[in-house]
């Protein structure tokens, strides 16, 4: 017999609402949840209504009444609806002002919890967060909750194909498109959808930046009935949507000679298409753009800039208040590598600071997090705190891409959180790169954070069951970002696998310690790269050396890294506010972690930690291997705390990472000791 994907280990992910064991508790979060009350039917609200039925039912066993008013005896078990429908009776305080459009209030008053917001939206969220409060386990009881996203846009980006494979995927194929079609697979959908509510994200993009032949069409009547469709779907989750386009279209689709920016019949062309897509889609959000990178067509073939390539598009879709998000990642992708002179961690910043202030205030730069391209280890990009006048959002990559492929575990969240605390400088102290990201800085409309999606069609999403944490983390970040990783860890942990207090504590261990044991036997101290060309899995120290990309480590007899001072290098660290570019120029103060980053230097030099470059690349080698390989013995340990199915499928990947992490550590050891003839100060083996 075979079972449903609905019912395969992971599918719930962390909303599987599973029923509290505890008596006492289930008890006392019945004495609210019993009765339902939420004020009006949009589908927003419907949403709300239905997700706090299906999941009190299952978490405290129990049909909850359902009421569409509240009665005359006074407030009673949960209540939900906007300000409005509440007429403010049981609420004081919070001002519009302070509550904004997505923020919400939860308050125990008496025998009643009421759940509150501005717009459906808030309340949407204010339910998911109250659920998330039974699922872990709080009291419920004096409840004073105030909430409000910091980030405007909360994003997922999808590298999604219409052939239904997923650029960089590592969890199956689509779950929008097979074949050039729409699969309308309106159950997934809705369940991804509730998914990426559940932690507060609101716009998606559903196809891949690279727009193929096909996929230019999803802007045409070919296909914006099926666009419409995932909209709606995703409208009743407070999502909107999003589609990449290929800047060339109006030439792929035969109906212009040029996508010239300037050109009135260019202007004129988007125009109508603008017209077409809103009438299908009346609160379509806009469009992302990658364009002139990696082969991809843009404005430099006419001779104009990045400025005039969005902006011509951004008036276009202002009429239908729509926005134009144009991505930063443009680089030199045909680089020679005997050029020392061109630096890719300098071209972003080179292309896109010239433009500050001249964007439309529809646009948004998207901006990766680091100059080069989500190696586990780089300085943050200097386009934040470097752009005063232009909007922009932080692009984070959750498919693990240079991470592991979600077959190595590596809970991403620290990596975040050390990219959105970093201080800028740019308007001194606490300038950090959430606040510019978050358009706060610089008093910026609108600002927020997107991030490239890790989830396919497999039953559990994401492919590696623990890798679900990064998906919730990303969420819960780009609403508050100063949420701790371990308090994000715990959460989801606990809504996952329920109140098991080792099961808890060893995992929460296992995801924290995951990104330093992946760093630690990959590349060194910031170098980056260092994977197989194309599919970007396993060691291959030189497999991007000789390549045209612009991704070199320089390793010689002598030392390695790559000089990006301004007195002998590239000059890059002057991208950077002060004290960074200082910190960074000078060996003795630039960061271990990013030192190669930075810097050209001999296998002999001292780190801060006292070891030599070399010695430190030997340690660390065999220390993450060993790690690696006590990362599966812990989660043994869980073997029978847990779901088999739940359990095996995790054990299955650790094993493979326990193993392929010496691989790792022979070809990155032995390479560096041929490479230096200096041997291990401990004489072990390198082969
Ligand atoms: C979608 C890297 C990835 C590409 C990706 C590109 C981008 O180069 O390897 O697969 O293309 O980034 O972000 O546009």
């Amino acid at each position: 017999m075979t079972t449903s994907i609905y019912e395969q280990p992971g599918y719930h992910g962390w909303l599987n609402y599973s029923r509290i064991e505890d008596e006492q508790l289930r008890a006392a979060y019945a004495n609210y949840g019993s009765s339902i009350t939420v004020l009006g039917d949009s589908p927003i609200l419907q949403s709300a209504a239905e997700e706090l039925t299906t999941a009190l039912a299952s978490l405290l066993g129990l049909e909850p009444v359902r009421r569409e008013s509240l009665s005359g005896e006074g407030i009673q078990g949960i209540v939900a609806g906007t300000r409005d429908a509440l007429k403010q009776s049981v609420l004081e305080g919070t001002t519009k002002e302070e509550l904004g459009d997505e923020g919400y209030e939860i308050r125990t008053v008496d025998r009643a919890i009421v759940v509150s917001a501005e717009q459906d939206k808030g309340v949407l969220y204010a339910v998911f967060h109250l659920l998330r409060l039974i699922q872990t386990g709080e009291s419920i009881s004096q409840l004073q909750i105030t909430e409000r996203p910091l980030n405007k846009l909360r994003m997922i980006n999808h590298w999604d194909n219409m052939d239904g494979s997923i650029e960089r995927g590592y969890a199956g194929r689509s779950i929008f498109f097979n074949d050039y079609n729409f699969r309308g697979d309106s159950r997934r959908l809705k369940d991804y959808a509730r998914l990426l509510a559940s932690v507060g994200l609101n716009a998606a993009t559903i196809n891949n930046v690279n727009v193929h032949r096909i996929e230019t069409q999803l802007i045409t009547e070919r296909y914006l009935q099926d666009v419409a469709q995932v909209a709606e779907q995703f409208r009743a989750y407070g999502i909107q949507l999003y589609l990449s386009i290929n800047y060339a279209a109006p030439i792929e689709l035969g109906e212009l000679d040029t996508a010239d920016p300037l050109d009135p019949d260019v202007k004129a062309w988007w125009g109508r298409r603008c017209e077409e897509i809103y009438r299908h889609i009346p609160d379509f959000g806009g469009f992302l753009v990658k364009a002139d990178s990696e082969f991809r067509p843009g404005p430099f073939t006419y001779g104009r800039d990045h400025a005039d390539g969005a902006n011509m598009l951004a008036d276009a879709i202002a009429p239908y208040g729509g926005q134009v998000i144009w991505r930063c990642f443009v680089y030199n992708c045909l680089q020679d590598w005997r050029d020392r002179t061109t630096d890719r961690a300098r071209a972003a910043y080179d292309h896109f600071m010239p433009l500050d202030g001249k964007f439309r205030n529809n646009v948004l730069l998207q901006i990766k997090n680091g100059p080069m391209d989500f190696q586990v280890r780089e300085p943050v990009s200097p386009l934040f705190g470097g752009l005063e006048q232009t909007q922009h959002l932080l692009e984070l990559q959750i498919t693990q891409e240079y991470t592991g492929q979600q077959r190595h575990l590596f809970y991403l969240v620290p990596q975040w959180k050390t990219i959105l605390d970093f201080d800028t400088h740019a308007r001194g102290t606490g300038s950090t790169v959430a606040e510019a990201a978050s358009g706060r800085l610089f008093g910026q409309l609108l600002g927020g954070i997107a991030a490239v999606t890790s989830i396919g069609d497999d039953a559990n999403w994401t492919g590696h069951g623990l890798a679900q944490a990064n998906l919730y983390g990303y969420g819960r970040l780009t609403w508050n970002p100063a949420t701790a990783a371990e308090e994000i860890a715990s959460h989801w942990i606990r809504m996952t696998f329920g109140a098991d207090a080792e099961v808890e504590r060893v995992i929460t261990d296992m995801l924290l310690a995951s990104p330093d044991i992946y760093e630690s036997y990959t590349a060194p101290l910031g170098v980056g790269w260092m994977v197989n060309p194309n599919h970007h899995y396993g060691p291959n120290v030189d497999g991007y050396e000789y390549a045209k990309w612009g991704t070199y480590h320089f390793a010689d007899c002598h030392g390695i890294g790559v000089d990006r001072t301004v007195e002998s290098g590239t000059g890059y660290v002057a991208q950077y506010h002060e004290p960074w570019s200082k910190t960074y120029s000078a060996v003795e103060t630039c960061p271990d972690e990013l030192l190669l980053f930075f810097h050209h230097v001999p296998y002999r030099h001292k780190l801060h930690s006292g070891k030599t470059v070399i010695q430190h690349i030997y340690d660390t080698h065999f220390e993450g291997a060993e790690k690696a390989a006590g990362l599966l013995e812990q989660w043994d340990s869980l073997r029978d705390r847990m779901e088999p199915g739940l359990h095996a499928g995790v054990r299955e990947r650790l094993a493979h990472q326990a193993k392929h992490a010496c691989e790792w550590r022979d070809q990155i050891n032995t390479y560096f000791t041929r490479k230096s003839g200096i041997a291990d100060e401990q004489g072990r083996t390198i082969f």
